[in-house]
């Protein structure tokens, strides 16, 4: 049954032919994504934005449709394939990117990659090698980017030490009273909170460049080649901001190097997969390395664990406050994605000095 809501949101971006199928994809946690595919064989990907954490659409759709033209343009220029190897949005009649409902929903639209797919966990080392390769070709390609043109569509979305106070507000609130039983999970952040502006500080003083990033750098953002595993273009491109290349990476070895999927209640399964850490840190730094400082190259594997140690803070947070912000299946669904995110910060403190040897290899290996 396709809804009348999706038939006019996708009707309003006028595209030939009616919709003959329609799929949710489930995989990201924020945005409500469907795979439409027309009785003229057309396939398209329709997102109702989420405007509870999306609060502005008009300036969000102004970010991305200024990043993917620049894309588009660089890959031009390289003799690469733009229809591929970036997000093609559609606009509406109004000349818009998205379309906005008689219920204030917000949609948009892009042309469905096709021969493509996504992986929660990377099928090999190959595949997350590729991954960061992707991640890190995409900053590159940003590089030269007009930051300052850029709208903050989320505040402070990797400003750590304002999450941390977000924390401290939820468990004092305790509006839904399941404060008592996360106490461990409260003091695994507590006990942490100097980490929380270990990056933030070295940015006020001067010494971690601001870059344009993605910020969102989990492995399903990214597409493989079907045939190849090679890694086409990343998407999901709502958090492109002023940022620390730490963060891209980081968040990447949080989502893919964890031994299992991050939402895994079997903790026995959590771990960081050295193997796949130095496949990722190969490929990024492969990409990324010239261009990189030494101050931000030392700080890969604690932004590894920073960016982990955030995430959880975020799962147990929105806990707290009822669910309100992550997608979730089922009543506990944040508390175990947060218990799953600390139990591998605390491997990621276990095996600190190979995380850092094998960044130094790779250093080595590519920077001149
Ligand atoms: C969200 O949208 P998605 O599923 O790619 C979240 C990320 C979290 C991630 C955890 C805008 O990403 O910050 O790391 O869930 N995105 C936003 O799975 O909050
Ligand atoms: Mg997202």
């Amino acid at each position: 049954m396709i809804s009348n809501e999706i038939k006019t949101a996708f009707e309003a971006f006028g595209r030939d032919g009616s919709i003959e199928n329609i799929n949710q994809i489930t995989a990201g946690l924020i945005n409500a994504t469907y795979l439409v595919e027309t009785d003229k064989k057309e396939k398209y990907i329709l997102q109702k934005i989420n405007t509870f954490v999306f609060k502005n659409p008009d300036e969000l759709m102004e970010n991305i449709v200024g990043v993917t033209k620049y894309i588009t343009e660089k890959i031009k220029k390289a003799g690469g394939d733009y229809k591929r190897e970036n997000l093609n949005f559609l606009s509406c009649s109004n000349g818009k990117f998205f379309f906005t409902d008689e219920n204030n929903g917000a949609w948009r639209m892009y042309i469905y990659v096709d021969e493509a797919l996504t992986y929660n966990k990377p099928k090999d080392a190959e595949t997350f090698r590729n991954a960061g390769r992707s991640f890190g070709r995409f900053m590159k390609l940003l590089d030269g980017y007009p930051a300052a043109t850029l709208h903050e569509t989320i505040k402070n979305f990797h400003y750590t030490p304002a999450r941390y106070e977000n924390f401290l507000k939820a468990v004092d609130a305790d509006i839904k009273g399941r404060k008592a039983e996360c106490e461990e999970e409260i003091r695994f952040v507590t006990d942490r909170k100097a980490d929380t502006h270990k990056l933030t500080d070295l940015i006020s003083a001067g010494v971690l460049p601001l870059r344009v990033t993605h910020n969102d750098t989990k492995l399903n953002n990214v597409l493989f080649d079907i045939n190849t595993d090679k890694g086409i273009c990343v998407i999901d491109l709502d958090t492109i901001m002023p940022g620390l290349s730490l963060y891209d990476f980081g968040d990447s070895i949080r989502s893919g190097a964890n031994m299992t999927e991050e939402d895994d209640a079997d903790l026995s399964k959590v771990g960081i997969d050295l193997e796949l850490f130095e496949a990722y840190t190969d490929g990024f730094l492969s990409e990324t390395a010239e261009s990189l400082t030494d101050a931000e190259i030392e700080n890969l594997a604690f932004s590894a664990k920073l960016m982990t140690f955030e995430c959880g803070m975020r799962f147990l947070t929105d806990y707290l406050e009822g669910d309100v912000y992550f997608r979730t299946t089922y009543s506990d669904h944040n508390i175990v994605r947060a218990r799953n995110q600390f139990r591998l910060v605390a491997d990621m403190e276990a095996h600190t000095d190979e995380m850092n040897a094998i960044v130094l290899k790779y250093k080595e290996k590519y920077k001149k």
